[in-house]
């Protein structure tokens, strides 16, 4: 499949080459941001009676974080960092906003092949995650046909804990762990920061924030080295939607439930959580063994 490069400017491909990401400013409406915020607070005041697809980490980046069923979620986690994962499994106004037929067909030229969701995750506060490749989490079958959205879906000042990367950064040498692949091996994290470092400080690459309006869409490649900013005053929100994507061409065996002509998601099962009976295998390793 040829995909026409008719979506995207001269400016932006250019910058999708030079560092590695795109912006699409003001692309979604007040309407269309608004109807997802809704949705989650929605989902959280009904959540009692929601089913076994609705997955949540809570209390993210504490030493009580743990991953639970939205049904069995306290109250008070809407209060801290928290995930809520996969609404794309339910929710057809999630589908429409990140591979819906005004997104896919950027998607899909970015990554020359059929975009197929992967994961998705709301965000409620700024993640604070340390700066990371995707790649360590969810490499793709063949090398950089990832790729992940971000939207906002309020502004993001300094505040409250904005997106944060290195332009240029995917054009660094992908690091192997001692696996031989870009999955992440925990304990080999030193050597792999001292390489990371090293390159950057060579090519003199330097960190940048992200200040997004509301319907602003960034769009990354899955070798942007990125993370999320400290959050400087706790009691500020910075919701968004982080959603990433591999192509139906790596995953043959996959069949894809289209949500437009250019694009779709996988048909997979939610996250397990701790208790949940099937093996202790996730889904994506399932995915990747084709089965
Ligand atoms: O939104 C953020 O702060 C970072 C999210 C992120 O790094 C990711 O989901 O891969």
């Amino acid at each position: 499949m040829t995909f026409i490069n008719a979506h995207l400017s001269t400016e932006q491909k250019q910058s999708w080459e030079d560092n590695g990401y795109v912006l699409l400013k003001n692309f979604y409406s007040n309407k269309d941001i608004e109807q997802i915020n809704q949705l989650v607070d929605q989902l959280w005041v009904e959540r009692e009676g929601l089913g076994p697809e609705y997955v949540v980490d809570i209390f993210v980046g504490s030493d009580n974080e743990q991953r639970l069923r939205l049904a069995e979620a306290p109250a008070d986690a809407r209060e801290h960092p928290y995930k809520l994962n996969d609404l794309f499994l339910s929710q057809q106004k999630i589908r429409e906003l990140v591979v819906g037929e005004r997104l896919a067909p950027i998607l899909g030229q970015l990554l020359n092949g059929f975009p197929m969701v992967c994961n998705s995750l709301n965000f409620e506060y700024g993640s604070q995650q340390a700066y990371h490749f995707d790649t360590f989490y969810m490499p793709s079958p063949t090398p950089n046909k990832m790729v992940a959205s971000w939207i906002a879906l309020e502004d993001t000042t300094e505040d409250n804990g904005p997106l944060t990367y290195f332009p240029g950064s995917h054009k660094i040498r992908p690091y192997l762990f001692s696996k031989g692949t870009t999955h992440i091996v925990y304990k080999e994290l030193p050597a792999f920061e001292e390489y990371i470092n090293k390159e950057i400080e060579q090519r003199g690459l330097k960190a940048e924030t992200f200040l997004a309006e509301k319907g602003d869409v960034f769009i990354w490649h899955s070798q942007l080295f990125h993370g999320g900013s400290p959050i400087k005053d706790k009691s500020k929100t910075r919701k968004s939607l982080v959603t990433h994507y591999f192509t139906n061409e790596d995953f043959p065996k996959l069949n894809p439930t289209k949500v437009c002509e250019d694009g779709g998601y996988m048909n997979r099962k939610p996250q397990r959580v701790p208790g949940d009976e099937f093996p202790p295998i996730t889904w994506l390793k399932r995915i990747l063994k084709g089965n």
